[in-house]
């Protein structure tokens, strides 16, 4: 089997995606998300220009050897735009190699680990009640697990809230980031008592997740962490920016809150030492942006042998294609976790199509060859890409700070 071509799809149903398309001499093809929130045409424009190129004419069942040629031949290495297009060729590999012995993905991870996987989704509201009224139409839908965000008394905007009633979406379109103000006291004032509200009305056998966007000190993510001890947080989510990886130690010494971290790394050398020194609890790579499922697997092993367990980053702002993916991954490994899952828009389902049933809060593998999404690339050429960024964030006073 050859790869005689490969195309890249950027479209717009709803919000921007970046799909690859890899084709064979067989008639058979793969499909990989590359997309990468408010920075699409660049990983775009680098698979066109850069990798496509130098994948033609290869056996796509030699996933490995083209995974190390795209890592290591370029001479430069990692990097989120460089990784999440080497993610899109592994992930539309292995959906050829699937499709092509007609069996799904996961049977040739290490075939079924589990019969079906824990999914977690966001309650988010612009305050205390909004938040608590979506936590009650997200337990009416059957979710097990739910991630609580809530906008903070006296602050316009914060991630992680939709702008208006609709799905929450961070990116804006037009030529510039947005721009939000953060106080960190204000945050860390209203947090516990969010958290103490919502089991106080729903009871204990829900799971509970937070994510505090890289936004904390590692001492003020330690406070944080201790006061949502009594209630048992499933995971506080990127309470420090992960470069400062000495963080970790000084967060682990102050709390038993369980720690997940990952969405923005793209190798196994971001999470090594944080695996390896049992720093975290949840590694939250994701296949688009890790490199592929071929890295991810190696993660999966190192983080089982330290007792770490995945939780795959899955916002709306990935494709389909990515969950699809993800979903292969979780049910092969024996460190499964838990799996975000954000919902897409309605008119990004008329363009792609996952296979994957969801029911009570629960994924069940798919059973079609190949990865199990497929697109619909007429319709997709109704959506064209729209510029669109990521907000920036500043203190009050306008210094400029993470978002
Ligand atoms: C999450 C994330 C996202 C990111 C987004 C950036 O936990 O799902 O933090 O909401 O902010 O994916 O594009
Ligand atoms: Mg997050």
């Amino acid at each position: 089997m050859k790869i005689v071509d490969a195309k890249v799809i950027v479209c717009s149903p709803g919000r921007n995606f970046v799909t690859l398309k890899i084709e064979t001499d067989e008639g058979v093809y793969g499909l990989g998300d590359a997309t990468l929130n408010g920075r699409e045409l660049a990983v775009a424009t680098y698979l066109k220009e850069h990798i496509i190129p130098c994948i033609i004419n290869r056996d796509p069942f030699d996933s490995e050897d083209i995974w190390h040629y795209l890592y290591r031949g370029v001479y430069w290495r990692r990097g989120a735009v460089n990784m999440t297009a080497i993610g899109a060729v592994d992930m539309a590999l292995w959906d050829i190699k699937g499709k092509a012995l007609g069996v799904p993905v996961h049977k040739l991870l290490g075939g079924k680990s589990r019969h079906r996987l824990l999914a977690y989704t966001h309650a988010q509201g612009k305050d205390m009640d909004e938040t608590l009224q979506k936590v009650s139409d997200i337990l009416n839908k059957g979710f097990k697990a739910i991630r609580i965000q809530s906008g903070i008394p006296g602050f316009e905007k914060v991630y992680g809230i939709a702008k208006d009633k609709g799905t929450y979406e961070p990116a804006t379109t037009g030529g510039k980031p947005d721009e939000e103000i953060w106080n960190t006291e204000k945050y860390l004032a209203y947090i516990p008592e969010l958290f103490q509200t919502v089991r106080k009305e729903f009871g204990k056998d829900l799971h509970l997740l937070h994510d505090s966007h890289h936004r904390l000190s590692s001492i003020e993510a330690a406070r944080l962490g201790k006061e949502l001890e009594p209630h048992h947080l499933f995971w506080l989510e990127d309470t420090v920016p992960a470069e400062l990886q000495q963080n970790f130690e000084w967060i682990r010494r102050h709390t038993t809150t369980p720690l997940a971290v990952g969405e923005i790394f793209n190798t196994i050398f971001d999470c090594q030492h944080l695996i390896t020194q049992q720093l975290i609890d949840y590694i939250r790579m994701t296949v688009a942006h890790g490199g592929g499922l071929t890295p991810m697997m190696k993660i999966a092993h190192l983080a089982e042998l330290y007792g770490i367990r995945t939780g795959c980053h899955g916002p709306s702002d990935l494709s389909p294609i990515n969950l699809g993916a993800c979903l292969h991954f979780g049910t092969a490994i024996n460190n499964f976790g838990i799996q975000e899952y954000m919902g897409y828009y309605p008119i990004t389902m008329e363009v792609f199509d996952l296979k994957h049933k969801f029911e009570e809060g629960y994924f069940y593998p798919s059973e079609e060859p190949g990865l199990g999404v497929d697109m619909d690339f007429e319709k997709a050429g109704n959506y064209p890409y729209k510029k669109a960024f990521l907000p920036i964030n500043r203190l009050e006073d306008g210094t400029l700070f993470h978002w």
